[in-house]
């Protein structure tokens, strides 16, 4: 692991969302802090994660968005031997209390115990399952308007190392998807990191430019999260194919 907590300091990311470990090399050797290897909304298979951390080395903290909240998924993305997770929708404490359950070994938790890449597939056995509990990255996602309500319950549940802020999936669920820049959905996000510092946790938001989330460093933000491999493909090939055309 390439950064050990507590984050104090702002780390640039950018989220993986495709199966091709090349993409995961290019992203690694350019010498971004951390990687959200996304299986929430994208079509990477367990296999591909797997794919992508081994080609990515410890260059980078490697962060795996599960796609679900549940023990499965958790479980068994832990088990590929990456840094931490993100779970996404968590808006209760009783959510956050079992995303920590499914996380760590007993006693902390109740993570069941398999011999997988995390373990070296053997020798490094005993050595993880000592440190596992306290190495881990344990991230959720405060995204939904349920959230907010409960927010000061679920950062009170140990074992949760820090938030992250889904802007796009929170105004959905205030009726206002996409409508960032509307009064209600930033005092809603400012709520969020108001309470986050309060409660000593470190947070971090998503972006789609680096314009859009330099402010969020002045803000506190620590994981900053710019940009999907898609959309930045999509649009270096149109202003590409735009001057292309316009320039001969
Ligand atoms: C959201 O904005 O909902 C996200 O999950 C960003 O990653
Ligand atoms: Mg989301």
């Amino acid at each position: 692991m390439k950064q050990g907590k507590p984050f104090n300091s702002p780390l640039a990311g950018t989220l993986l969302s495709i199966s091709a470990p090349q993409v995961a090399e290019i992203i690694s050797d350019s010498g971004f802090d951390w990687v959200l290897i996304d299986m929430e909304h994208s079509a990477i298979s367990l296999e591909s994660v797997q794919n992508a951390l081994q080609i990515m080395g410890d260059k980078i903290l490697k962060i795996v968005r599960v796609p679900g909240k549940d023990e499965i998924w958790i479980k068994r993305v832990l088990d590929t031997g990456c840094d931490g997770i993100l779970v996404p929708m968590v808006n209760s404490a009783a959510e956050a209390l079992k995303v920590v359950q499914y996380s760590k070994y007993p006693p902390e938790g109740r993570r069941s115990v398999g011999l997988s890449r995390a373990h070296s597939f053997g020798p490094g056995f005993s050595d993880y399952v000592e440190n596992a509990n306290k190495d881990l990255v344990i991230m959720i996602q405060i995204e939904h308007r349920d959230a907010v309500k409960n927010i000061d319950e679920i950062l009170k549940v140990k074992g949760i190392d820090s938030v992250f802020i889904g802007p796009y999936d929170l105004s959905t669920s205030m009726g206002l998807t996409g409508q960032l820049s509307h009064p209600d959905v930033k005092s809603a996000i400012k709520l969020i990191k108001d309470k986050c510092r309060k409660a000593g946790l470190p947070y971090g938001i998503f972006g789609m430019t680096p314009q859009g989330l330099i402010p969020e460093v002045k803000d506190g933000c620590t994981f900053l999260l710019c940009g999907v491999d898609a959309a930045i493909l999509v649009n270096s090939y149109k202003d590409l194919l735009t001057t292309l055309k316009t320039d001969v």
